[in-house]
């Protein structure tokens, strides 16, 4: 070990206040290094955790985990804690299968008092925090750290809105970095810019300096009130947080640990809710990073010199989204689409060049933009509301009572549905078969391939009934080339892929390609197995599936979804209705969180593969196959 090496000597947050303060900038370079290194290898999200090693390393300083509680909205810059908390050994592992999260979890660390993964939750998670303590007569400091874009989310600013009638103790630490996964956007980021703009922010930093000189050495808790003197020279003005209710102090250098140190230091001995505002560079001391802040929030493997990744040679399904929208926008002007801070994970990027003045990026906002989506459809226009299968989940009630009750027509194009692999349960799409399933009137479906998906986006774009919605998965499928010119399906037609009489596979989107496979594993058993495409979740195509129920010994149905409430279940329910007593074994995910990992991992061991798929057959088959062969 190189004597001087300091990270392999933290082995919890006390050897962080081991180490000599003059030390620490070292540590944090090689946080730095070990970040850089190990995502190279792993991906994850590089930009945002070089942006917050000076920061992290100061709350280790002042406060003890696990008594204190940090609390990360979105936890995605949640590394450089994990480094600090015992698990730099492990760190290679990161977002691995069996490995760490690639966010906090309560089960990894008892120093992670919350998981996390969606944002906006940090604040009133900290709050409650702070409440339990303060009715239980606890003596804890709680500190919640958000994001800029985490105040584009509406729950953070109902948080806000109760923070200090509820609670005289708690430290909300605003990382301001001006970048949410893009620029981020709307008045809060242009209100925090002019505050940062401030003229008196330009003396802001010498100020800092010679507070910290005159601070060093004495303890901050004993010499309070003249501490806070010296702070508020550290002021620039600032009204929304102070009218709201919390002290607000900075903005400071959120890469200065000595600065840091010093406030957490006078911040913890108030006895009001404070905020304090730190300005950080997402990507720090990684030149890729610093230039491309937006590929560097959360990538998969690169080359650590030049920091390339490894394009795929064919175009996901978000790509080719953004692409045919703006298409299909080129000779419809009523097209428009609303992106929730995600403009580059949804593909509309290239929408958003082409068609600059029908394309809004509404910030982490994911109910607003359902709503907004509302208003555009009542104006006349045809909203495509993009936004990640999980993080709809938010929008819920939006979609009964605003969506779908008033019959609008927005289109639900969900990406990242199904498994996510390793961004981990936080980030699955699993459950939007089950929560749009007992909505009235809306249409849902799922293409087995690019091409099909283009054909149902030209049919969305078609529509113009009420709510239409669409699942796609992350990244590339089977690769079919989309035709020059989309066609409009019927609603409610599954594609019959193969005729059978014993056995007859129904599956959804990418699972068709993995029902191909087991039919043919089955023909070469003997055993004639159907094939249907089922495209769509609702309507289903009752005719069809009641055709092949009757006439085979077995259904099974295939879905990259929950069992519970998927698509396998609308079928058993509709054939069970119709009396059709044919038994139904069904693919999909478990009653369970579903850990991170590969996907390849995760679904042999959770059984969602063919070979799963032709077990659960036979298993219905046999006793008829073992009958037959008796009687002959
Ligand atoms: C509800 C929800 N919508 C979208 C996302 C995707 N997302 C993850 S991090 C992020 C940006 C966070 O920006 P900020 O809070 O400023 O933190 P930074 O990464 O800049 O440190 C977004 C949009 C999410 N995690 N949760």
């Amino acid at each position: 070990m190189n004597p001087k090496s300091l990270l392999p000597t933290i082995h919890s947050p006390a050897d962080v206040k081991a180490i000599e303060e003059k030390d620490l900038p070292l540590l944090a370079e090689e946080v730095r290094k070990e970040l850089i290194s190990v995502l190279s290898q792993t991906g994850g999200h590089l930009g945002p955790n070089l942006g917050v090693v000076e920061l992290t390393i100061a709350l280790h300083r002042v406060f003890n985990t696990p008594k204190d509680k940090f609390v990360f909205d979105v936890s995605h810059q949640g590394y450089v804690h994990k480094l600090l908390t015992g698990r730099r050994e492990r760190f290679s592992t990161i977002r691995q299968y069996e490995g760490l999260n690639g966010f906090l979890l309560r089960t990894e660390s008892e120093h992670d008092c919350y998981g996390a993964g969606h944002a906006g939750t940090a604040l009133s998670a900290a709050l409650g925090m702070a409440a339990a303590r303060d009715t239980l007569g606890g003596e804890e400091h709680v500190i919640c750290v958000a994001g800029d874009a985490a105040f584009t989310c509406g729950v953070s600013f109902e948080a806000l809105n109760n923070l200090a009638a509820t609670t005289r103790r708690l430290i909300l630490v605003l990382n301001d970095n001006e970048w949410s996964i893009a620029k981020n956007v709307g008045a809060v980021a242009e209100y925090l810019n002019r505050i940062v703009a401030n003229p008196a922010f330009a003396h802001l930093h010498e100020k800092a300096g010679q507070f910290v000189e005159w601070l060093a050495g004495k303890q901050a808790r004993h010499f309070a009130h003249k501490v806070e003197a010296g702070v508020k020279n550290l002021l620039a003005p600032s009204v929304i947080f102070e009218d709201l209710g919390l002290r607000y102090y900075g903005p400071i250098d959120g890469h200065d640990i000595p600065l840091l140190i010093r406030t957490f230091e006078f911040l913890k001995t108030q006895n009001e809710p404070v905020i304090l505002h730190i300005l950080t560079k997402k990507g720090k001391g990684y030149a890729p990073a610093l230039a491309k802040p937006d590929k560097f929030h959360g990538l998969g493997k690169f080359h650590l010199g030049t920091g390339e990744t490894v394009a795929s040679a064919k175009p996901t399904y978000s790509e080719l989204f953004g692409k045919k929208l703006a298409d299909f926008a080129d000779h419809n002007n009523k097209i428009v689409a609303i992106t929730a801070a995600m403009p580059s994970g949804t593909g509309l990027v290239n929408f958003s060049k082409r068609h600059p003045d029908r394309c809004y990026d509404v910030g982490i906002a994911e109910e607003h933009a359902a709503l907004f989506a509302c208003g555009l459809a009542v104006g006349g226009m045809k909203p495509f509301l993009a936004i990640y299968s999980t993080f709809l989940q938010r929008a819920y009630d939006m979609i009964i009572h605003d969506i779908a009750l008033q019959n609008l027509n927005v289109a639900l194009c969900m990406d990242r549905a199904g498994l996510s692999g390793d961004d981990g349960p936080t980030h699955h799409g699993l459950f939007d078969i089950g929560y749009l399933r007992p909505v009235p009137g809306i249409v849902h479906m799922q293409a087995k391939d690019e091409d099909e998906f283009c054909d149902m986006l030209w049919t969305m774009a078609n529509y113009h009934s009420g709510p239409i919605a669409i699942r796609y998965p992350r990244g590339v499928g089977t690769g079919a080339e989309p035709k020059k010119r989309p066609s409009i399906l019927e609603i409610g037609k599954a594609e019959v892929l193969r005729h059978g009489s014993r056995a007859a596979i129904i599956a959804l989107g990418t699972m068709v390609e993995l029902a191909l496979e087991a039919a043919a594993t089955l023909e070469e058993e003997g055993i004639s197995t159907a094939v249907i495409n089922a495209r769509w979740i609702k309507p289903l195509d009752a005719a069809t599936i009641e055709f092949f129920a009757r006439g085979c010994e077995v259904v099974c149905t295939m879905e990259d979804h929950v069992l519970h409430n998927g698509f396998g279940c609308a079928v058993m329910e509709h054939l069970a209705e119709q009396r059709i007593t044919t038994p139904v074994v069904r693919v999909g995910w478990p009653d369970q969180f579903i850990e991170h990992g590969s996907v390849p991992i995760l679904r042999k061991k959770h059984g969602i593969t063919a070979d799963a798929a032709v077990g659960k057959i036979l298993t219905r088959l046999q006793p008829r196959v073992r009958k037959a062969a008796t009687a002959a």
